[in-house]
């Protein structure tokens, strides 16, 4: 119900904020859980809502959190110990998510005995369960899977051991294509509510201590993977920032890599971490397909419906501050060598062309 009418408003106001966005839905283990709106009640959701496309700036800004006015959500997502979580993300007209180049980062946190609807998360002690960057050996960016059209999904797993009990998972886009200067990278974190069962082995301690950061906090706003004037270097290596991946991520019993590390078992191209299209983990049937198809346009046609909504019911959305910064962005995909990804969807892939085409990439 709420979906179906987050669908209709997204039809309304279709252009002008394509620059930006928000999570748009999770799977966990293929079942499929809608995020909400900006500003719209989180009471039905197991993603905890926001007030804004816009990214987070700053890496002391508590929005850094959950999100732009973070508020709790009232459900909580039954998954597993080694489950697969997959995430989906829209841009501020409900199109494609348009940023390609940074980072992809996956922190994951104990809500304790309350359970997490009414858990505060700014005490959330978060440990990195996930880090992606680049493909390995070239400079095709993770992130830029997103971008393939509204399934395009990126996905990682929670680790095999993680004891029982409600988790806080804190999501988070590391946009940085304004990241070649301090204070430039776009930060758009995003906050899941998750009930775990117990591990079908042994358990883990939950990582504590050093292992463990708070929102702010989490990053300094110099290091590699915040600050970085040649990511957009062929060939460069970008570091996801944060602290290395929790050990109960890293490797499991089995020895084989989990948490959505991007080594995955020797291959040139990875598939088991990111998700490009619909697969397994992100079943058409249930998925939310946004209709608008103007993906990272941003026409004019609607203008005066926008403006009208905006009027409406206030500054929902902004209008992207730094356009140049944005077509800075696409540069880089000029050379890009065409995705790693198997099977693309033909629906989805003339999306892709025609949104290339639409770019004047
Ligand atoms: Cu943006």
């Amino acid at each position: 119900m709420f979906a179906q009418l987050a669908l209709l408003s997204l039809a309304a106001f279709a252009p002008l904020v394509a620059a930006h966005g928000t999570l748009s839905g999770v799977w966990i283990d293929g079942k499929h859980y809608p995020a909400p709106m900006p500003l719209e009640n989180p009471a039905q959701y197991i993603v905890r809502s926001v007030n804004s496309v816009d990214p987070v700036k700053g890496t002391n800004n508590p929005d850094l959190n959950c999100g732009h006015n973070a508020q709790k959500a009232g459900l909580v997502a039954d998954a597993a110990p080694g489950s697969t979580v997959a995430l989906s993300w829209r841009n501020g007209e409900g199109g494609t998510w348009v940023h390609r180049v940074g980072g992809v980062v996956n922190f994951m946190a104990s809500c304790g005995n309350g359970g997490c609807a009414t858990f505060d998360s700014a005490k959330a002690e978060f440990f990195k369960v996930s880090e992606l960057g680049k493909y390995p050996g070239t400079d095709n960016w993770y992130m830029a899977d997103l971008t393939t059209g509204p399934n395009g999904t990126t996905s990682f797993t929670i680790p095999p051991t993680l004891p029982a009990g409600e988790y806080l998972i804190r999501h988070d886009l590391i946009a940085m294509h304004n990241g070649l200067s301090e204070g430039g990278v776009e930060f758009y974190p995003a906050c899941i509510q998750i009930r775990l069962s117990a591990p079908s082995r042994t358990a883990s301690a939950i990582p504590s201590g050093k292992e463990v950061v708070t929102f702010p906090g989490g990053y300094s706003p110099t290091e590699p993977g915040v600050l970085d004037p040649n990511v957009f270097n062929p060939g460069s290596v970008y570091t996801p920032p944060g602290p290395p991946l929790a050990a109960i991520a890293v490797a499991d019993p089995n020895g084989s890599t989990s948490g959505g590390s991007s080594s995955t078992s020797g291959s040139d191209a990875p598939t088991g971490t990111i998700v490009a299209s619909s697969s397994s983990t992100t079943p058409g049937s249930s998925s939310p397909t946004p209709t608008s198809t103007g993906g990272g346009c941003g026409g004019s046609r609607q203008k005066k419906r926008v403006i009208k909504r905006i009027v409406q019911q206030g500054p929902l959305i902004k209008r992207h501050a730094n356009k140049a910064a944005h077509k800075r962005q696409e540069l880089p995909s000029k050379k890009r060598a065409p995705a790693p990804t198997a099977v693309v969807p033909v629906q989805e892939r003339t999306f892709a062309v025609r949104s290339r085409v639409m770019r004047g990439i």
